[in-house]
């Protein structure tokens, strides 16, 4: 498993233009507007003030890259289904989320985050559908896994998820929570696998 030793802020990109072409491959956090990337990244990286979190959606209004022990980014992009966004920001952000996904060969995964308590939502299914339609590999983190009181919920978490979302079998869920750190190890390791590729 890789043992964070550093992790900084490298660039934060508002416009296609400014995307970094670097040396380094990466891997990038997608999900809904407050589903918790930011908590994730924090959460791996084990500093909580490295990515800002807030309980207002619409948070990351940028794609971060964060640089991880100066060998690979870890990518926090904004999310989506934020309603309060005015049309021309609506637009702004699919454009830039649009040209980053499809034109990214350093790409070499997704964390697709849904949220443990609410599953996947109509955004999430179309988020999936176009992962897979541009063959960009992906795995599915179920957030706030907390919240979970019910061990009834929980056992049937990943089964809801799966049938919800319509995943492969092949494609890894990992329940995670920013708050006990639940799943942190599997993320990373997941991380491994994606950068060998
Ligand atoms: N209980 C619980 N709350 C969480 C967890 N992760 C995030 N939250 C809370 O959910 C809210 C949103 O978290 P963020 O990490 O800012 O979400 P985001 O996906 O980055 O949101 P945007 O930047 O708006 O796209 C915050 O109030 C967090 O404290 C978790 O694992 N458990
Ligand atoms: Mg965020």
């Amino acid at each position: 498993m890789i043992a964070v030793k550093k992790a900084q802020l490298y660039r934060t990109v508002f416009t296609p233009e400014d995307l970094p072409d670097t040396p380094y491959s990466e891997v990038a956090f997608v999900g809904r507007s407050n589903v918790g990337k930011s908590s994730l990244l924090n959460a791996i990286v084990k500093n909580y003030r490295l990515a800002k979190v807030s309980s207002s959606p619409g948070k990351t209004r940028s794609i971060n890259f964060y640089l991880v022990n100066d060998r690979f980014f870890v990518v926090d992009l904004p999310g989506y289904g934020f309603a309060k966004l005015s049309a021309a920001e609506q637009k702004r952000w699919k454009k830039l989320i649009e040209s980053y996904l499809t034109d990214r060969d350093k790409l070499k995964g997704i964390f697709l985050l849904v949220d443990s308590k609410v599953g996947p939502t109509e955004k999430d299914i179309a988020m999936k559908e176009w992962l897979e339609y541009y063959g960009i590999p992906y795995c599915v983190v179920a957030t706030k896994v907390d919240k979970l009181k019910k061990q009834s919920e929980r056992a049937r978490l990943k089964k809801r998820i799966r049938e919800k979302l319509g995943l492969n079998k092949e494609i890894e869920i990992i329940p995670f929570s920013s708050k006990t750190r639940e799943g942190r190890g599997e993320v990373l390791k997941q991380i491994e696998q994606f950068l060998e590729r």
